[in-house]
């Protein structure tokens, strides 16, 4: 056996017992913690994904042994029914879900294209225009009172609706109020950019903007519509 079989083995021994089943996975960020410097900082992407991110999914397949029905369920499924569970996989299903959405959700600078010419115009009609989406966005992100979400969705009616949830909660959980289904999303907790902003988080509001990746927010909108009425 070489060297690096012999390592993979030792290192599939170490692994819990849990995870030769575990059916959740933290996948790589799709770009390299640097892309979205200078509004989002490498430190803060590599702690915020490799740490915060990890430690969601790690607990939510920690989750697994004490409810095998858990393993039946996709991510996305699960918001859904997350009031039949506790609140531990209510807080890290719905962190591994928010932080899997929200990586997709971000380009680097330059990078994130324009809002297709169908959300521009949902855009216009349910909010006048994008830059009063922007503001009232900001509003909800800045005005989220501690740890939380900021989201743009479309809701069960096709309408655009902004909304905020505490802690790791989501419009798609059957436990929040405005249920939808999230096609932008902003995270407002100090982990998210408490190393570059520390308590200016209406800052980080403002520069996330720069990193909005409109073409996975079109395509988010599309596939959440309605087909058009004939
Ligand atoms: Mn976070």
């Amino acid at each position: 056996m070489n060297t690096k079989l012999a390592l993979a083995a030792i290192a599939l021994w170490a692994l819990p017992a849990w995870a030769g089943e575990a059916p959740f996975r933290l996948a790589p960020l799709p770009y390299p913690p640097e892309a979205l410097e200078p509004h989002i900082d490498r430190q803060t992407m590599e702690i915020h994904h490799g740490r915060h991110h990890r430690a969601y999914v790690d607990n939510l397949n920690a989750q697994v042994a004490s409810q095998p029905e858990l393993a039946g369920l996709s991510l996305e499924e699960l918001q859904g029914k997350i009031s039949k569970f506790n609140a531990a996989v209510r807080n890290n299903g719905g962190g591994h879900y928010n932080h899997a959405l929200f990586w997709q959700l971000l380009a680097p600078p330059g990078k994130g294209g324009a809002p297709s010419r169908e959300l521009g115009a949902a855009i216009d009609r349910d909010f006048g225009s994008l830059e009063k989406l922007k503001a009232l966005f900001g509003q909800a992100a800045v005005g989220r009172f501690g740890s939380g979400w900021a989201w743009l969705v479309v809701t069960p009616g096709g309408k655009l609706a902004i909304t905020s949830t505490p802690n790791q909660d989501n419009p798609r959980m059957d436990v929040v109020e405005q249920r939808g289904e999230p096609i932008l999303a902003l995270d407002v907790w100090e982990h998210a950019y408490y190393l570059k902003y520390q308590n200016r988080r209406a800052d980080y509001v403002a520069a996330f903007w720069h990193l909005v990746n409109w073409a996975e927010v079109s395509r988010r909108f599309a596939a959440a519509s309605p087909p058009p009425a004939r």
